[in-house]
């Protein structure tokens, strides 16, 4: 047996695996790839299981629609369905203008839909309103990275770089969860006799592998970065040369870092202050380390400077830009750093370019063959948008593609009352998602082993996906629906469903851009295992290490930016006393619409829980196993007890996986990143209480969008 070589549907470290028809009615087969090196033969539980998700009992296999709101979810005709879109699309930008209708997409599309979807707002709808869930995801860390190196990749460097490092700080990541396979990397690492620095308020299973494990009170990492600094400042530890060679604007962060001194960090942090002299003296012993963030540093109101202050400290220790050394995010979804880069974001056009850049305008537009001035501007962030939606000036509107934000976005409450407002929603999915079953027309469409493309992986990596069986009778892919819609819709330019189509037009659409995917064709990603990005022309071997001769700003030093710490949007008082936090567990994936409908990762994880310190269960009288109810003051939320001492015992923690009841995103914080808008995620104050008691009644919201400005 042959089988299809592709990737994994789920994360960003996409890892390689192979597909094997196993004959009528049996799942696809699958075998993981020692070809990749991102896995090197490894897969997680959700690979293993990925091909189950093709064939759940509820995938959906014809459109549905509803004819009023309140009637029920009907099938219906494909011809129907996209009648009904186009129809109302027309009407809504007749009566209201094109920012009537938006588009939501998603970091799990692959490069040529995220493409697609761009390029289908700006000119088949014209609308300004688009963006997607990767605002959720690493944006705080792209706006950092742009800021400091002019330039936003995952890893400075192939995965493989890590094992020569002399020490690696992970900053609020779990991959030994999110992404399994990773950890070989790091244990390469520790093998060789580097070391591993995980900062994580919780013991997570990557912190129990850490030489050192740093557990800030969350939301304080902007003090622990600069208070790493101010350590390595006062031991001699700042690497001088380098930072007059290759960076500016250090004076202004050294003036910044002097006011941490252990003992005030220590006392902001909880960080004990030998755990801070440790982390910089392992940091600092070698001339090869990374600093790597994930979202436990980035989901913050301040997420954008907390990643700076993190660079701040990579910077001064010499570390961007030396081979097997540097500064990196570990990106999240499939797609994560591919669907950043080609224009599903608000105020982006493909090759990373800004649609507020007139010359970038007039490039993309002549690749789309229409008027520059035809494009629209920069429409609002997805959290805004989001919530805009159904509102006086907003869009009456919203296709949406590869997001489930009922579950996933924060105060999701909110969320799904505006969606409920809307004249229109349309929702393409496999799956009769949350947001799905709320929709006024669903469209099911064909998914990973059914369809072929390009995913960009964590290292900047540009791999195929192919396509390993037929979708299901009545299934089309996403791309089918944007070419058919954009006839409906009577758009100019060209409009292909086929994949290698689509690729050959985003090469040239990308083309001078910084995320430059001009030379990069399906055949060399084939014969070269994966092509890094940037890559001009076709005989240029891309860029695995973008950073070693020089950063991408104007004048090719690295820009360090001043930051002092401000603590979390909303802190703890005495009606919410706890923090609560919130994240991932290995069997699940995000909002759960893929992984809870697959039998092996249900049972791993089947349900809603929270995790609290033993301490803080006794003073609540809470046992292990009971229904406790979390309530912040966005809503309340019932979970199981987990009672552990991996968490801090002023700390909760809720993974986001599950709808209903147990929906962590009831009680999050939308407090939004200055620069990035992305949400605090990782940070609000709660109250907990065992659910049996009568809670208080939830108060309205009530303005906790302001930063409460307490200080710590
Ligand atoms: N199993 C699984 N794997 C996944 C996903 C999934 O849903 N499930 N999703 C994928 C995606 S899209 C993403 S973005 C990645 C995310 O991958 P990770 O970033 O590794 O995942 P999280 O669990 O969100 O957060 C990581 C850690 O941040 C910690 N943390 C919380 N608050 C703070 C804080 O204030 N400071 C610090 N330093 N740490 C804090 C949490 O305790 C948690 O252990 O995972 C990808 N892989
Ligand atoms: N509290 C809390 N909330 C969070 C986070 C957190 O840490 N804490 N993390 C945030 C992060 S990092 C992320 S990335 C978001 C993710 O949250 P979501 O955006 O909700 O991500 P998914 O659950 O992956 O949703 C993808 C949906 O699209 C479908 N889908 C997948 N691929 C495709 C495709 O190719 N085409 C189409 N048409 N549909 C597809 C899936 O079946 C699923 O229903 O959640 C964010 N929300
Ligand atoms: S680590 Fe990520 S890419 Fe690899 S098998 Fe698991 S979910 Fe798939
Ligand atoms: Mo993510």
């Amino acid at each position: 047996m042959t089988g299809t070589p592709t990737h994994c549907p789920y994360c960003a470290l996409q890892c390689g695996m192979t597909l094997t028809d196993a004959g009528p009615g049996a799942p696809l087969a699958v075998v993981p790839r020692d070809d990749v090196p991102a896995n090197r033969g490894g897969l997680c539980q959700k690979g293993w299981t990925s091909a189950e998700a093709l064939t759940v009992p509820d995938r959906l296999t014809a459109p549905l629609a509803r004819e009023a709101k309140g009637a029920p979810l009907r099938p219906c005709t494909w011809d129907e369905a996209l009648d009904r879109i186009a129809e109302a699309a027309l009407r809504l930008r007749g009566a209201h203008g094109p920012d009537a209708v938006a588009v939501f997409g998603g970091g799990g599309l692959t490069n040529e839909k995220a493409y697609q979807l761009g390029k289908f707002a700006r000119v088949a709808l014209r609308t300004s309103q688009i963006d997607y869930n990767g605002r959720f995801c690493m944006s705080s860390a792209a706006a950092a990275g742009n800021r400091a190196f002019g330039m936003d990749r995952g890893l400075p460097g192939p995965v493989t770089d890590l094992a020569r490092a002399d020490a690696v700080m992970l900053v609020g990541g779990n991959p030994a969860e999110t992404m399994p396979p990773f950890m070989r990397h790091l244990a390469d690492v520790r093998e060789r006799g580097g070391a591993l620095v995980v900062v994580d308020p919780r013991r997570t299973a990557t912190a129990r592998q850490a030489d050192l494990h740093l557990r800030p009170v969350p939301g304080t990492d902007l003090a622990l970065a600069n208070g790493l600094l101010h350590i390595a400042l006062a031991e001699g530890l700042v690497d001088e040369p380098y930072v007059a060679a290759r960076t500016s604007g250090f004076e202004a962060v050294r003036t910044v870092a002097n006011a941490y001194w252990p003992e005030r960090v220590e006392r902001i942090t909880g960080v004990p202050v030998p755990h801070l002299r440790e982390a910089v003296r392992l940091l600092a012993r070698g001339e090869r380390s990374y600093v790597l963030t994930a979202r436990g540093a980035e989901q913050h109101a301040r997420g954008t400077d907390m990643v700076g202050a993190f660079i701040n400290l990579a910077l001064a220790l010499g570390l961007p830009g030396r081979p097997g050394s540097g500064y990196g995010c570990l990106t999240g979804q499939g797609n994560g750093q591919g669907g950043r880069e080609h224009g599903q974001k608000a105020d982006q056009l493909p090759g990373y370019r800004s649609i507020s850049d007139p010359r970038a305008r007039e490039h993309v537009a002549r690749v789309w063959g229409v008027d520059p001035g035809s494009l629209p501007g920069p429409g609002r962030s997805a959290y805004e948008l989001l919530t805009a939606l159904g509102t006086d000036g907003g869009p009456k509107a919203l296709l949406l593609f590869g997001s489930n934000p009922v579950v996933s976005a924060p105060r999701a409450a909110a969320v799904e009352e505006r969606l409920a407002a809307l004249d229109l929603l349309v929702v393409a999915d496999f799956v009769p998602s949350e947001t799905a079953l709320l929709a006024d027309v669903v469209l099911p469409t064909a998914q990973w082993a059914e369809e072929s493309g390009t995913m960009t992986n964590l290292e900047g990596r540009v791999l195929r996906r192919r396509r390993a069986v037929a979708p299901p009778d009545g299934v089309r892919t996403d791309l089918a629906v944007l070419a058919d819609l954009a006839g409906r819709l009577g758009a100019p330019g060209k409009w292909s469903d086929d994949p290698a189509e689509v690729f050959e037009e985003l090469r040239a659409a990308s083309a001078g851009g910084l995320a430059d995917y001009a030379g990069i064709t399906y055949e060399r990603i084939e014969a070269e295992g994966g092509v890094f990005w940037p890559c001009p022309s076709e005989d240029h071997p891309g860029t695995p290490r973008p950073f070693l001769d020089g950063f991408a700003t104007p004048d090719g030093r690295a820009r360090f930016v001043p930051a002092e710490h401000g603590g979390p949007a909303e802190d703890v008082d005495g009606g919410y006393p706890v923090y609560l936090t919130t994240g991932r567990v290995l069997a699940q994936y995000q909002s759960g619409a893929q992984t809870r409908r697959v039998r092996a990762l249900a049972e791993a994880e089947p349900g809603p829980f929270v995790e609290l310190h033993p301490d803080l269960a006794e003073r609540l009288g809470i046992a292990d196993g009971a229904d406790v109810r979390v309530t912040s003051r966005r809503g309340a939320a019932t979970a199981r007890a987990r009672v552990t001492d991996a968490v801090r015992d002023d700390t909760a923690f809720m993974p986001f996986h599950w709808p209903g009841e147990g929906r962590a995103n009831s009680l999050t914080n939308p407090a939004l990143d200055p620069v990035s808008r992305m949400p605090e995620f990782k940070v609000c104050a709660v109250r907990l209480e065992p659910a049996a008691a009568e809670g208080e009644p939830v108060p309205e919201g009530d303005g906790t969008e302001e930063r409460s400005g307490t200080a710590r």
